[in-house]
C-alpha cells in the first residue's frame, strides 16, 4: 500500500490497482495553431506543467505502473461530433478544418498527436475520446475493470474541462481519484485554482489533490522496499 499526504486527508493505493491516466496532453491543447487556439485561448500557459508530468510518468513507469493517455479525438467524417460541439472555436477554424497541425482535433492528424514528451510506450492505453469525459463513448470503465483498477491519478488538460469532467466521471463510477495539482493547467489559471479547491473540498466529494512531490518520494521508496 503507498500512502501519500492528499487534501482532504491521505490518499491511499495499491500500484497494481492503480492506473495513470494523462487526459489530452496532445498537441492541439499545448501548441500553437491547434484547438485550444481556435478557442481565443493563449496555449502557451499550459507548456509548464510538462516537466511535472514528465517526472511523474518517468516514475511510475520505474515502479513498473500503468499509464492510460486519453486524446480528444473526432472521427474523419466528424459522425462522432455533435452539432453543438462543432460550433465551438473561431468561426476560420473549427473541428474538422485543416490548420497548420492538420485538421483540428482529428483522430491521425499531426495535431492530435500526444507531445513527445509523454508519448505513449507499448502496453499503455491510448484513448481516443469523443466528448470531455474520458468514460463517455470510450469502453473505459469495462478496460479498467478487468484489470482490477479501483484508484486513479489523474494529470493533464485542461483542468475544469476535460480533467475535472473525468474525475467527476470516475467519482459515479466508484473510482478513488486524486489529481496531482502541478500536473495540471488551464487556460485560466483562477478556473484551476478553482476546480482543485471543488474537487477536495467538502470531505473530498469528487476525490483528493495532492502535489507531484510526494507521489515521487513514495514512489522511489517503493522501488527501494523492492531492492532490499
Ligand atoms: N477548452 C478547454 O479548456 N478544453 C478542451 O476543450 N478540452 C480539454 O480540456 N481536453
Amino acid at each position: 500500500m503507498i500512502r501519500i499526504d492528499a487534501k482532504p486527508y491521505p490518499f491511499e493505493f495499491e500500484l497494481a490497482h492503480t492506473a495513470l491516466v494523462i487526459i489530452d496532453m496532445q498537441r492541439d491543447f499545448i501548441e500553437p495553431g491547434g484547438f485550444g487556439e481556435t478557442l481565443g485561448n493563449d496555449v502557451r500557459l499550459l507548456e509548464a506543467i510538462v516537466p511535472a508530468c514528465q517526472a511523474v510518468l518517468g516514475a511510475w513507469r520505474a515502479a513498473g505502473g500503468w499509464a492510460v493517455h486519453t486524446r480528444e479525438a473526432h472521427r474523419a467524417d466528424l459522425s462522432d461530433c455533435p452539432p453543438a460541439k462543432l460550433r465551438r472555436g473561431n468561426p476560420r477554424l473549427r473541428i474538422g478544418d485543416a490548420g497548420p497541425m492538420g485538421r483540428i482535433l482529428v483522430t491521425g492528424e499531426p495535431g492530435n498527436q500526444i507531445i513527445p514528451a509523454l508519448a505513449p510506450v507499448a502496453g499503455e492505453l491510448v484513448l481516443d475520446k469523443p466528448g470531455k469525459g474520458a468514460f463517455y463513448a470510450t469502453g473505459l470503465q469495462e478496460t479498467l475493470d478487468a484489470r482490477g483498477i479501483t484508484h486513479l491519478l489523474f494529470m493533464g488538460v485542461t483542468t475544469e474541462v476535460c480533467v475535472q469532467t473525468s474525475m467527476r466521471e470516475a467519482n459515479d463510477r466508484g473510482y478513488d481519484s486524486l489529481l496531482l495539482e502541478d500536473c495540471t493547467e488551464s487556460y485560466f489559471p483562477h478556473y484551476k485554482a478553482a476546480t482543485v479547491e471543488m474537487i477536495h473540498a467538502q470531505g473530498g466529494i469528487v476525490g483528493w489533490t495532492a502535489p507531484s512531490p510526494g507521489l515521487l518520494a513514495a514512489l522511489a521508496a517503493t522501488h527501494g522496499a523492492a531492492r532490499r
